[in-house]
């Protein structure tokens, strides 16, 4: 069969709402999106252990400390989900660090920003954890099975890191002066660089026409961020902070909040590596890989090991 008819069975999978699987025939550009997408998406979630495993040590109470010991190891196991589903792609392991570690692959933009308080925790799990989900929750329907899989668990998952997040600032805003004051500093400084994880305007976004064509996504980037500006518009007056945007009101005529112009410039030079953090991050990572080279080496020993035991046996 020709290239052009097996795409076009490709498509019709796709619209008919059939799931690809990783021995399915594809076009080499839903292959490759993919793993570019899925592989990002892993390095976002182990580089997003690095803010918040900060905070372990400092935690103020036992009970913080268990919660967020719990949500770094959930943000291990999800970068290992989708690892392994970039894999069935044809990508190896390695080749994914390599490209992490050289810089070449991205990961999520907001990962490059400190944390600078305890507020902070509540308002990466609450703002952060909360524009992820927003994303994940349509890629529980993205049109490669295996991703799709992993993200329905990761989905269950971050939303217990949002709750925790939210109400982690709800305590802090219902507490002294100075706790509310460091719920509103922490919410000052993560609403924007959150607003910029759902990625460029549409008409910037270079891969979404292809993305959503093929199902991959299912919402635009300035779709998904209007839904989530629209939700915590409403979530920030429970806890009776504001968010720091002069020009955010409700429009009636397009029943959605209107939001003010996000600094475009400083999400680019985040994204290109001159983020606050880029380095720091890239460092540790680099730092964590080279540590661990023992255990790689170790259980690689292990299982040659064993292979040889059962081969006698
Ligand atoms: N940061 O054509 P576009 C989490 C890049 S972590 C950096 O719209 P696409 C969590 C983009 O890659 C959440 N780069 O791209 C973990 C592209 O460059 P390339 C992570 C960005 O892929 C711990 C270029 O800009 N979630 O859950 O169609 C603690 C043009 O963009 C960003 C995911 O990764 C950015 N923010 O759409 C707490 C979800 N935005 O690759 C939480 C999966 C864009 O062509 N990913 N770029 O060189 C996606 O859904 C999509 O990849 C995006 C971007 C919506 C992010």
């Amino acid at each position: 069969m020709g290239t052009h008819n097996l795409e076009e069975l490709f498509q019709n999978k796709i619209d008919l709402e059939i799931k690809i699987e990783p021995k399915n025939w594809m076009p080499e550009a839903y292959r490759k999106t993919n793993i570019r997408q899925i592989s990002q998406h892993a390095h976002s979630e182990i580089v997003g252990m690095l803010p918040e495993g900060n905070w372990i040590s400092r935690a103020p109470s036992l009970k913080r400390k268990a919660i967020l010991i719990a949500k770094v190891q959930d943000e291990a196991g999800h970068g290992l989900y989708l690892y392994a589903a970039a894999e069935t792609l044809g990508q190896s392991r390695e080749q994914m660090f390599n490209d992490l570690h050289s810089g070449k692959a991205k990961y999520s933009s907001i990962f490059n920003y400190p944390t600078l308080t305890w507020a902070d925790m509540g308002a990466i799990g609450w703002l952060v954890d909360g524009a992820a989900i927003m994303n994940q929750v349509m890629l529980t329907r993205t049109s490669y099975g295996p991703y799709a899989r992993a993200m329905v668990r990761i989905c269950k998952e971050e939303s217990f890191h949002q709750r925790q997040g939210f109400e982690s600032l709800w305590v802090l805003s219902k507490g002294s002066e100075e706790q509310r004051a460091l719920c509103q500093d922490a919410i000052n400084r993560w609403w924007w660089p959150a607003l910029m994880m759902f990625g460029p305007i549409d008409s910037e976004s270079t891969n979404s026409d292809m993305s959503m064509k093929w199902k991959i996504k299912r919402k635009t980037n300035d779709e998904l961020r209007q839904q989530f500006v629209d939700m915590i518009a409403e979530q920030v007056k429970l806890l009776g902070m504001t968010l720091p945007d002069p020009n955010l009101r409700w429009n009636e005529a397009r029943k959605h909040y209107d939001f003010g112009e996000i600094n475009w410039d400083e999400f680019w030079q985040v994204v290109k590596g001159n983020g606050p953090c880029n380095k720091e991050r890239l460092e540790a990572r680099k730092k964590a890989w080279e540590q661990g080279a023992w255990v790689r080496e170790a259980a690689q020993a292990y299982a040659n090991k064993q292979r040889t035991r059962n081969k006698a046996a």
